[in-house]
């Protein structure tokens, strides 16, 4: 294959409602797509990084000069050997996965779509539907977040996931416990926002049967969730920390992590996240799809993903309605809690260009072999 243009587009969504955080508040979301432009013909990706560096060290505007000074060439430079040489090619640029991992995803959708092959065969997936779930961001009060947790229950959605911080769990997660009474799917994600010295309180949720309590310390820290993960009857979930398969291997084996959530951008790309859903699938290690406020674009990658069968859990593969009133493809629609995986070529969805160039917060970046 070869790439004859990348080209960067940077966007503006609206968000129908804002999405608090341990991290921050989001009202919108900006967001980097990747289009390439090759010999077999096109293919979009979505970079999964904020517009700042909060969940993790990149953002926006570092993906955009990474690929422009670095990335790009690698792959401009002679013909690729596919979507599976770029991970190889990208290498030499040391972490960078989120940007690696949208440049990734465009090719593959390209190859894919010339392959008339989708994304979820490509993997591996043994569903036609997956099993959603949603998380709900912090609230100004107990009343406001019931209320918007009752309008998901009301969608169907199959398992809630509460955004928690200090001074914002115990009550929260008891009062929805409430709501979704004894049998309800519900867990919690704190985004790194406690220490080891909160492990007596963080025990506390134990009362409440939660499915899980994702990322409760510091990235890095992953020997201090082994050690919360001793200490409490909660499983822990690593989101965060998890960069690499080898990674998520060393966690599981320290005990810092019982369940896997797994990111294609996090982690590099989505030939990644098929990787370490293997190693965790061998090791009886439960995973499950995360979200990052994707566009139709990465949520149909995001629904292929979800569609292995170490996908045991709900994802966060909410519907388009839960982020933006109007999607950038055509909108996934929840049905009786589930959306269906895209059959068509590549991710199987049609990017509505007309609203990339409506949206575009500047002109694309586009870029050519030297
Ligand atoms: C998580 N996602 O699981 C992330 C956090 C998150 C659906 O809870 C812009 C870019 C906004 C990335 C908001 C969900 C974001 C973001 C939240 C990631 O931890
Ligand atoms: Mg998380």
């Amino acid at each position: 294959m070869r790439i004859h243009a990348i080209e960067l587009h940077r966007i503006g969504m609206p968000l129908v409602r804002p999405f608090e955080t341990s991290f921050g508040v989001q009202t919108s979301r900006e967001v980097l797509l990747v289009h390439v432009r090759t010999d077999v013909g096109d293919g979009w990706g979505e970079c999964v990084a904020g517009v700042d560096p909060f969940y993790s060290s990149e953002y926006v505007s570092a993906v955009e000069d990474v690929i422009r000074s670095y990335l790009a060439q690698a792959l401009l430079a002679g013909p690729i050997g596919g979507a599976a040489a770029v991970a190889p090619l990208l290498r030499f640029v040391v972490g960078h996965r989120m940007a690696k991992a949208a440049l990734e995803a465009a090719i593959l959708d390209a190859q894919l779509r010339a392959d008339g092959v989708s994304f979820g065969s490509h993997f591996g997936a043994t569903r036609d539907r997956v099993d959603c779930g949603v998380s709900v961001g912090i609230s100004p009060n107990i009343p406001t977040l019931l209320d918007e947790v009752q309008t998901y229950i009301d969608q169907g959605y199959k398992r809630i996931k509460l955004k928690i911080k200090p001074g914002w769990d115990l009550e929260p997660v008891a009062a929805v416990r409430d709501l979704l009474g004894a049998g309800g799917l519900l867990q919690v994600d704190a985004n790194t926002a406690y220490t080891l010295d909160d492990v007596a309180h963080l025990r506390e949720l134990d009362a409440f049967e939660l499915l899980l309590i994702e990322q409760p310390f510091v990235e890095e820290d992953i020997g201090a969730h082994a050690v919360l993960a001793r200490a409490i009857e909660t499983p822990v979930c690593l989101d965060e920390s998890i960069v690499t398969t080898s990674v998520a291997v060393d966690a599981i084996e320290q005990g810092a992590t019982s369940i896997v959530n797994i990111k294609a951008g996090r982690v590099g790309g989505y030939l990644e996240a098929v990787r370490m859903h293997g190693a965790c699938l061998t090791r009886g290690i439960p995973v499950w799809c995360g979200g990052m406020l994707e566009t139709g674009i990465g949520r149909a990658a995001n629904v292929a993903l979800a569609a292995l069968p170490g996908f045991t859990l709900p994802g966060d593969t909410s519907a388009s309605d839960r982020y933006f009133a109007e999607d950038l493809t055509e909108p996934f629609v929840l049905e009786e809690g589930t959306l269906p995986v895209p059959t068509g070529p590549g991710t199987g969805v049609t990017v509505r260009e007309a609203l990339v160039r409506d949206w575009a917060l500047r002109d694309p970046l586009v870029l050519r072999a030297r």
